[in-house]
């Protein structure tokens, strides 16, 4: 049997200034094209549908219009919510899409939803399990140890009757390490997976009785502990620090148990996102305007400020995302340790410090009241810091 594998889809998401439901929609006509050059018979899509738990009507009208092409197409959905994704919205109308074999197991009821195909060789299970937090599983398990993801996510799989002897399948979106190490983040995933990512942390070993584990909450592609637990990534890049890595659909053919081969088929987006470097001038020389339809984050490297950097590069390189820096000036700011520059320093310390290091000059005494004010508001407690 042969799947696709995509995460992380982030429908409704913009890139700076730029919406980017076109060019999500022809990444995703480009999938349907892959999966079915591929012969795919299904899709699994482990999360992160939509960017936001109240999609856009946009996000929603694509995610809609991509199932609709899939299911005529013949090519079967199994799909879970990441953590992005609201459980209770996603649920909406999955009894109903069943019939038209596009499975979504929004709701985290305990144990992990299984779907049974059946191939020349035997059956195949595809299990489902949704975004879930330790808290979540605690609920349904009241009397078993549950301190860390890694023991929720394996109370789950030990309550969901799997058999290790059959091919199972696994879609899951959690943040799942590696032999020790830590998968490569890219930089766009939400703020709580870059802080939280520790605590979160699954051992790749709970997935042993799966021939293959479709995740999804990283975005950037790659294997975690053996070839056949894999991130499918993001399917366009969604942070500026992606510029330069491609874009990769992982093709899965699973044969007898235990049998799998992955082929990657790499992605081509509408629009790319591209690094430039350089002083101003060099960088909107002739002989390097190519693809200036792409998403341009420029580095300018004249030592002084240029005014209405952003205009007069957007009318070479339309799609400017972003312009900063990198002189004298910013490489001596960049000097300055800022991992110990709160140690052991008064919130008032701290802020007529930075004030200085920015302004050249001191704080007065009506801005710092505004810094407590909204430091106040946004709920950091300076007075123990
Ligand atoms: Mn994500």
């Amino acid at each position: 049997m042969k799947f696709v594998h995509v995460g992380d889809l982030h429908l409704g998401k913009s890139l700076g200034d730029f919406d980017l439901i076109r060019d999500q929609r022809y990444i995703l006509d480009q999938i349907i094209d892959l999966a079915e050059i591929n012969g795919a018979d299904c899709i699994l899509i482990a999360g992160d549908i939509y960017d936001k738990s109240i999609p856009s009507e946009a996000a929603v009208g694509l995610f809609d219009y991509f199932i609709n092409r899939l299911a005529a197409k013949k090519i079967k959905v199994f799909a879970i919510p990441g953590n992005h994704d609201s459980d209770e919205r996603l649920h909406f109308g999955s009894g109903l899409f069943e019939n038209s074999h596009v499975y979504i197991s929004a709701r985290f009821d305990g144990k992990l939803h299984r779907y049974e195909l059946k191939d020349e060789m035997g059956k195949i299970n595809i299990y489902l399990m949704p975004y879930i937090k330790a808290s979540q599983v605690r609920h349904f398990y009241p009397d078993e140890e549950i301190s860390t993801y890694h023991q929720a996510v394996k109370t789950v799989i030990d309550h969901s009757g799997i058999d290790p002897e059959e091919r199972n399948i696994l879609v899951a979106h959690q943040f799942v390490a590696g032999g020790g190490r830590d998968p490569e983040l890219a930089g766009s995933e939400s703020p709580a997976v870059l802080h939280v990512g520790l605590v979160e942390q699954i051992g790749y070993d709970l997935f042993e009785m799966f021939d293959y584990v479709a995740l999804g909450h990283i975005h950037t592609p790659q294997k975690v502990g053996r070839p056949e637990i894999r991130y499918s990534g993001s399917p366009l890049k969604y942070s500026l620090k992606e510029c330069g890595r491609d874009k990769f659909l992982p093709i899965i053919t699973t044969g007898a148990k235990g049998q799998v081969d992955i082929k990657l088929e790499k992605l081509k987006p509408r629009r790319d996102l591209r690094h430039l470097k350089g002083k101003l001038r060099q960088l909107l020389n002739e002989k390097n305007l190519c693809d200036t339809e792409d998403y341009i984050y420029a580095t300018l490297t004249d030592e002084d400020p240029i005014n209405d950097a952003m205009r007069i590069f957007r009318q070479y390189y339309p799609h400017t995302v972003r312009i900063d820096y990198d002189n004298a000036h910013t490489r001596e700011m960049g000097q300055v340790d800022i991992s110990n520059a709160a140690a052991g320093k008064s919130f008032e310390e701290m802020i007529s410090e930075f004030y200085e290091m920015i302004y050249g000059c001191d704080i007065s005494e009506e801005e710092l009241a505004m810094m407590k004010e909204a430091a106040r508001e946004a709920g950091v407690d300076h007075e123990t810091s």
